[in-house]
């Protein structure tokens, strides 16, 4: 199935440290070739007509497949857990694994990314159920791990400093968060976007 894709048909809209991130590791997980175009959201560049040409909504990521602009990060990660088969990001022939997945993303980009917009308290409850929702699971779905781990981590690796963590709070999200520190292709990530930054 990676054949089918072209070294020169994905082209990565990101920011650093952004939402673009998700998808910066699913295509290092992957072992994706891809361009990456770097449009900064801390200046504005998201609200500049060329990149409103690309995307309406004006946010980051975008993936250009072909010259197609595929938007939002959790159709981003579907396309490319689909189109890497090998790589195991999204369990095939289980509709309720697969479902369970697209639900936590759902869930993930919905609720849990904008959670800090209604202050820290009402952000904590929030993490607090999702913390539960994840339990001692290791990944979201057990033992498989998928894009909705990605989805999850870039998340709360974005917000966790903000809110105001005491030892022993989110004990189920720093495990998480832990184990996905570990991943090379995390790391890989989290090293190039610092040096675009
Ligand atoms: N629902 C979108 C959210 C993406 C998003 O919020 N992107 C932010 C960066 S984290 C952005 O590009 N903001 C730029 C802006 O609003 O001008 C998704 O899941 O892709």
């Amino acid at each position: 199935m990676t054949g089918m894709v072209r070294s020169d048909m994905l082209k990565l809209y990101y920011s650093p440290g952004t939402s673009s991130m998700a998808a910066h590791i699913a295509l290092h997980e992957v072992g994706a070739t891809f361009d990456k175009h770097a449009v900064s959201v801390p200046r504005k560049e998201t609200r500049l007509p060329e990149f409103l040409s690309v995307n309406p909504v004006g946010k980051v990521p975008v993936l250009m497949i072909d010259g197609r602009p595929l938007t939002e990060v959790a159709g981003i990660l579907f396309y490319i857990a689909r189109t890497f088969p090998a790589a195991n990001l999204l369990p095939a022939g289980d509709v309720e694994a697969e479902a369970q997945a697209i639900s936590w993303m759902s869930y993930v980009a919905s609720t849990i990314h904008p959670a800090l917009r209604q202050g820290v308290a009402e952000a904590r409850e929030l993490y607090a159920v999702a913390d539960k929702r994840l339990g001692n699971r290791t990944w979201i779905l057990g033992d498989r791990y998928s894009i909705a781990d990605i989805h999850l981590f870039r998340v709360y690796w974005r917000f966790r400093n903000q809110l105001e963590r005491k030892p022993g709070d989110f004990p189920a999200l720093e495990a998480h968060y832990a184990r996905m520190m570990e991943r090379p292709a995390v790391k890989k990530t989290i090293e190039i976007e610092a040096k675009a930054s």
